[in-house]
């Protein structure tokens, strides 16, 4: 299928069809309106309350909710082995540390206050557990220091009086607990998993996924400026370095490595789980610390992805042999789902709505998202959804930087599903599968750290942290973390060479007043490419539709920082369209 088949070009067709999609936007608009999105707002709010509030009756003092039980979950002292807990849940309080930076967020500075010091009278890391350096790392250390500066900050209004700071006290007791993990290996990656109490275990796997290794730098680096310690700077860096030495000719990094041998065991390169994070806190670590060689290894990184990795239609980040190039596996996986989000901080909006349009249209045929899909037979492959965070956070941020309606309706649309679907008396439970919609008895603390509070964070469209012009980054896990300029590095001039031609946008027509990713034709594209069309819909067919979109190619400046990109021109009203998708927008318009 060619294009030209359905393009039209004219000037004076694209005037006309500017005027009538104006006309049927303003008459059939979706946009939420002010009083819904304060009732989404509050739903939201609500929402977190449901599931903190059953974890502090039946979880607390363990680690996590089982929300159908109405108990709480600790670690499986049966089965020491059982990873799937045991990295996570270390008996220190997991999910109310990993709440605390939400409460205050959410302007309850009573609870926050309360929960502050109920993590600092109860929590205290001298324990026989052998955990996961990253799970502790983005949800504990990330978590305290993340309060601590909420608590000691005199701008933001979470200040508590007579706090002492005690959580940094304990985050540094913790940093120098994980610190066993670094320097045993001779590669200076680290070990994955450290004994709170006894340091590395003797016989630990010295196997390592990357972002595991890759992705401790923002919490290791915010610990070492604020207590003027240098080793957890060091050793996270030393960590990023041993692991972007070994990258391809081409520039991609594999998942698993062998920390000793240095070996790939697993060479596959992607964008989701086992390498998500170390992208993410590439970029992020350039924006909080302002060190060019985060921005540079980014850099390289993207463009090697979007050479390699993206798949041709544009929308979808694969699997491929670092080595080689070639596709090692068809499915997408729904930690990936953040990508798109790491797109828009990046700049590079058009590609993160892309992304982010597959993730949508997964969601709208599953009231969830599937642990992995299968493009080729356009099926779930691993069923279930632990609630994750990363489809509502890429939402969050790109509405943030597009200020489109569209993405307060996603927002609406993942609420309502969590709600409808996984809300029960004692909190939210997992999805044990996305086919027949079957919970599983786990409520994640990322559920509350990560979740709810992006969907707050979204409906709450004047929350002070959403136009906070700083040096501010949200953590994997959800954590703001903040860095005030005397701890910025200031550029270095390499900057000054990076070359983003590579990601030239076409010179797309701009179609002013109408709006906007609901018009996108690819969202309807994107539907059928995971197989999701429902009868009420268009069929796309191959005579009238245009299949097969150009990769787009954006003009992106990648070296901007986060106040910058906020900055952007919100794109409210404005829909860009190259010709060819104007002649299936008109198609699909008119054949409803
Ligand atoms: C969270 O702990 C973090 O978002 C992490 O980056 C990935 N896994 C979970 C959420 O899915």
């Amino acid at each position: 299928m060619k294009y030209g088949q359905c393009v039209p070009s004219s000037r004076m067709l694209i005037t006309v069809l500017s005027i009538f999609f104006t006309l049927f936007h303003i008459v059939w608009s979706k946009d939420i309106t002010e009083k819904r999105r304060i009732e989404l707002r509050d739903k939201a709010k609500e929402m977190f309350y449901h599931g903190f509030n059953n974890y502090m009756t039946h979880g607390f003092p363990l680690d996590e909710l089982n929300p159908l039980n109405c108990s709480g979950r600790g670690r499986d002292k049966k089965d020491p082995n059982n990873i799937h807990v045991n990295d996570v849940l270390g008996e220190y309080t997991l999910t109310l540390i990993d709440s605390l930076d939400t409460l205050a967020l959410l302007g309850d500075q009573k609870g926050f206050e309360e929960a502050v010091n109920l993590v600092i009278q109860t929590v205290d890391f001298d324990l026989d557990s052998k955990v996961q350096l990253f799970e502790v790392n983005i949800r504990v250390l990330g978590g305290l220091l993340s309060a601590h500066q909420l608590a000691i900050d005199e701008k933001l209004g979470y200040k508590i009086q007579g706090y002492k700071g005690e959580l940094l006290d304990m985050a540094y007791d913790l940093g120098i607990r994980l610190l066993p993990a670094f320097g045993h290996s001779r590669t200076r990656i680290p070990y994955p998993r450290v004994n709170l109490r006894y340091g590395l275990p003797k016989g630990e796997t010295s196997e390592t996924c990357t972002a595991g290794a890759g992705s401790l730098m923002l919490e290791f680096g915010v610990l070492s400026k604020l207590t003027n310690d240098s080793r957890f700077d060091e050793v996270a860096r030393t960590a990023i370095h041993g692991l972007w030495n070994r990258r391809s000719k081409s520039n991609l990094i594999g998942n698993v490595i062998d920390v000793e041998s240095g070996k790939w065991i697993h060479p596959i390169a992607s964008t989701g789980a086992g390498v998500d994070s170390f992208y993410e806190y590439m970029l992020k670590s350039y924006v909080l610390f302002g060190d060019a060689e985060f921005i540079q290894i980014y850099q390289q990184a993207y463009k090697a992805i979007m050479e390699q990795v993206v798949d041709k239609s544009g929308y979808f980040y694969l699997n491929v042999n670092m080595y080689s190039g070639e596709l090692a596996a068809t499915w997408i996986d729904s930690l990936s789902a953040y990508f798109a989000g790491v797109q828009v901080l990046a700049g590079d909006l058009e590609n993160a709505i892309k992304s982010h349009l597959v993730f949508y249209n997964l969601w709208r045929k599953y009231h969830a998202i599937p642990e992995r899909f299968d493009l080729n037979s356009k099926k779930p492959v691993v069923v279930h959804y632990p609630l994750r965070p990363e489809f509502v956070e890429s939402t969050y941020l790109l509405y943030q930087a597009t200020k489109d309606p569209f993405y307060l309706t996603v927002g609406e649309m993942v609420l309502n599903d969590l709600e409808k679907y996984t809300r029960v008396e004692c909190g939210f439970a997992s999805v044990k599968s996305v086919i027949t919609m079957t919970l599983e008895d786990r409520m994640e603390s990322f559920v509350l750290s990560e979740t709810l509070k992006y969907l707050y964070l979204l409906f709450d469209t004047d929350h002070q942290i959403n136009s906070l012009d700083s040096n501010f980054v949200f953590t994997t896990e959800g954590h703001p973390l903040f860095l005030s300029s005397e701890h910025v590095s200031p550029p270095r001039s390499s900057l000054k060479n990076f070359d983003s031609s590579l990601y030239t946008c076409p010179n797309l027509p701009k179609l002013p007043l109408i709006s906007s990713t609901y018009f996108r034709p690819d969202t309807e594209f994107v539907r059928s490419i995971i197989g999701h069309i429902p009868k009420e819909w268009p069929t796309l067919d191959e005579m009238g539709w245009c299949l097969d979109p150009r990769l787009t190619k954006d003009k992106i400046d990648i070296s901007r920082q986060r106040s910058e990109i906020k900055a952007r021109q919100p794109t409210k009203g404005i829909i860009d369209l190259d010709e060819p998708r104007i002649g299936k927008l008109w198609k699909w318009v008119f054949s409803r």
